[in-house]
């Protein structure tokens, strides 16, 4: 193996992958593109501070950090998926939705259980603030699939902070359209926030 050949096998996380005893363990650093960045307040970091010069979308939506996690695809369809099938508002059907739980990746990045709260904040500046509770509480997933198709980006997704609506007695009772406040579709960026 020539030089180049085992720096792009190493670079692929395929090295430690390969020796016998090693399981292939979910990558830390994405190697595609990155749909979601957590920053703030979070107990690991897997890339370097806001760079105002490239992190043009998070700049032009005030974001500004010391300590970020990012996420690509593959990192967060390894991570255990749970399937949900709320009504809704868009078409008045259920649908089933699928992906990770949203405390799932919170305790990936490091992030408290308590003494937070947590932006989520969409690709066209929608924002709401939770705590880990209320996460907890919805049982709110990051949906990266509606109905067995990938989400996609124009529509719904790539992620979707999303909960079971229908299975959620305090929205349950409520009309249709007043149920999603709190669900972001298009979510790239969630801060986390002390105190
Ligand atoms: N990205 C994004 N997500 C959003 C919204 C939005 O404007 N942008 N609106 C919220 C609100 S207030 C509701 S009631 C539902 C439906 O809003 P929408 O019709 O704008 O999707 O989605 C929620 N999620
Ligand atoms: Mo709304």
């Amino acid at each position: 193996m020539n030089k180049r050949q085992f720096l792009s096998t190493a670079a692929l996380g395929l090295g430690a992958a390969a020796l016998p005893g090693h399981a292939a363990k979910p990558s830390k650093t994405p190697g595609g593109p990155v749909l979601l960045t957590l920053t703030g307040a979070v107990g690991k970091s897997n890339r370097p501070a806001f760079d105002p010069a490239f992190d043009q979308m998070l700049g032009k939506h005030k974001v500004s950090f010391e300590r970020a996690y990012s996420f690509d695809y593959a990192m967060l369809t390894a991570l255990p998926a749970v399937t949900i099938k709320p009504t809704l508002e868009y078409d008045g059907k259920p649908h089933i939705l699928r992906g990770p739980r949203l405390s799932q990746v919170l305790k990936v990045a490091g992030v408290p259980d308590d003494g937070v709260r947590i932006l989520l904040q969409a690709i066209d500046g929608y924002a709401v603030v939770v705590t880990p509770a209320q996460i907890k509480q919805y049982d709110f997933i990051l949906a990266t699939e509606r109905d067995g198709l990938p989400l996609p980006l124009g529509g719904l997704g790539p992620l979707w902070a999303v909960y079971d609506a229908d299975r959620i007695p305090e929205l349950a009772g409520k009309p249709l359209k007043e149920r999603f406040a709190l669900s972001p579709w298009g979510v790239y960026h969630i801060g986390v926030q002390a105190g």
